[in-house]
């Protein structure tokens, strides 16, 4: 971890480093994060904002005010809002920009929560991706046009194809050899892009804000119950479409194993757990999806587990610059563990249509 000042920050926004204490939160690949635990009465989720993979802190922040006003429209009466509030600092700003440059924003933490990192029933499912269904719900009054791409063509499939192919093409840290399957596997699957840029062309797939990180461990529940309090990490809510929220839930989901499990074995498409998912999903949205939408879910889940999966491999052969790594070969497993996912998924392709279609 980087040799932050966080007393300093803590200062910031009123808070005495010696009143309280500090624990990272090791889950995200990208920001930093932090648990502020002020004498056991209150706690605060502390981030710094990657600035490197988020270019424009400012207008993220702008997003989460608007999505937060949103919200509580939403919810009405003030402790009816789950989603926590963001706090404002002594300079009655909603971020802090440290002396390295760093963009620091306080949240309060939400209690009596927990999260999953793996759909261990059906119902943790059910619920998660109703909790997404909820989130999108209120989202589909918002305009896309006033929310900022806090990472532009984030889900743009083509251009990260084309990353893909580049890094290959150098192949700087002559990796190559040893991903050649997964080069392959992807290299394969090129047209996806273009069949997703064509959808979204001829205006088939409506753009809407959409959360485009619906990882099963961004929907907090509650403690003692299967019942979402809301749903978190709301960094990327931005234009996209429900192809890739829905698909990004299929990804993360359906497997009994993490994105990162270097056991091909282990690594299995859980059928049972992608039904109870979409029930969930279209049981809140269905009424409020295009049936072209509808139709193309399962494209979704096969272009987010593509393209996430290449790019893991894209940072792989870029010497992993990217996502965080803890071990040796750590993107190269990741990828191949999507990939993996996505060879059965396409082996059930006509069966899991049918069950999305039972749901539509
Ligand atoms: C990153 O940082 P985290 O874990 O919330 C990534 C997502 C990937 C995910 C894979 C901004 O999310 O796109 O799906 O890792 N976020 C960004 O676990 O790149
Ligand atoms: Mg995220």
């Amino acid at each position: 971890m980087k040799d932050f000042n966080l007393p300093d920050i803590l200062q910031r926004y009123g808070i005495h480093a010696d009143s309280c204490t500090i624990s990272g939160f090791h889950r995200g690949h990208i920001n930093d994060s932090f648990i502020v635990d002020v004498s056991g009465r209150c706690r605060f989720f502390l981030q710094r904002i990657n600035h490197h993979v988020f270019k424009d802190p400012e207008g993220l922040i702008e997003n989460l005010i608007r999505f937060n006003v949103a919200m509580q429209k939403h919810y009405g009466k003030e402790g009816n809002n789950p989603y926590p509030a963001i706090r404002q600092n002594r300079n009655k700003k909603f971020y802090h920009l440290d002396h390295d440059g760093n963009f620091w924003r306080m949240m309060d933490f939400v209690v009596d929560s927990r999260s999953f990192d793996i759909a261990e029933t059906a119902d943790i499912a059910r619920e998660g991706a109703a909790a997404f269904g909820r989130f999108q719900l209120v989202m589909n009054n918002e305009d896309p046009a006033a929310y900022v791409p806090t990472i532009p063509d984030f889900h743009h499939l083509g251009k990260r194809l084309l990353q893909l192919q580049d890094a290959i093409a150098k192949d700087a840290f002559a990796r190559k050899q040893q991903a050649k399957d997964e080069i392959s596997f992807a290299l394969d699957r090129l047209l996806f892009g273009a069949e997703l840029e064509s959808l979204l062309s001829d205006n088939a797939i409506p753009v809407r804000v959409t959360h485009n990180d619906t990882k099963l461990n961004n929907v907090l529940f509650e403690n003692d119950s299967i019942k979402s309090i809301c749903v978190v990490d709301l960094d990327t809510v931005m234009p996209g479409t429900v192809l890739y929220d829905y698909g990004d839930m299929v990804r993360t989901f359906t497997s009994p194993v993490e994105e990162d499990e270097p056991d091909p074995e282990k690594v299995v498409f859980r059928e049972e757990i992608f039904e109870a998912l979409t029930e969930g999903y279209l049981s809140e949205l269905s009424n409020s999806l295009t049936k072209e939408e509808k139709e193309h879910l399962l494209f979704g889940a096969k272009i987010m587990l593509l393209m996430i999966g290449a790019r893991f491999l894209t940072d792989f052969l870029e010497g992993d610059h990217y996502f965080k790594t803890a071990r040796e070969n750590h993107n190269l497993d990741r990828c191949r563990n999507q990939f993996i996912l996505l060879r059965q998924l396409e082996e059930k392709e006509t069966e899991l249509q049918n069950i999305i279609m039972k749901y539509a």
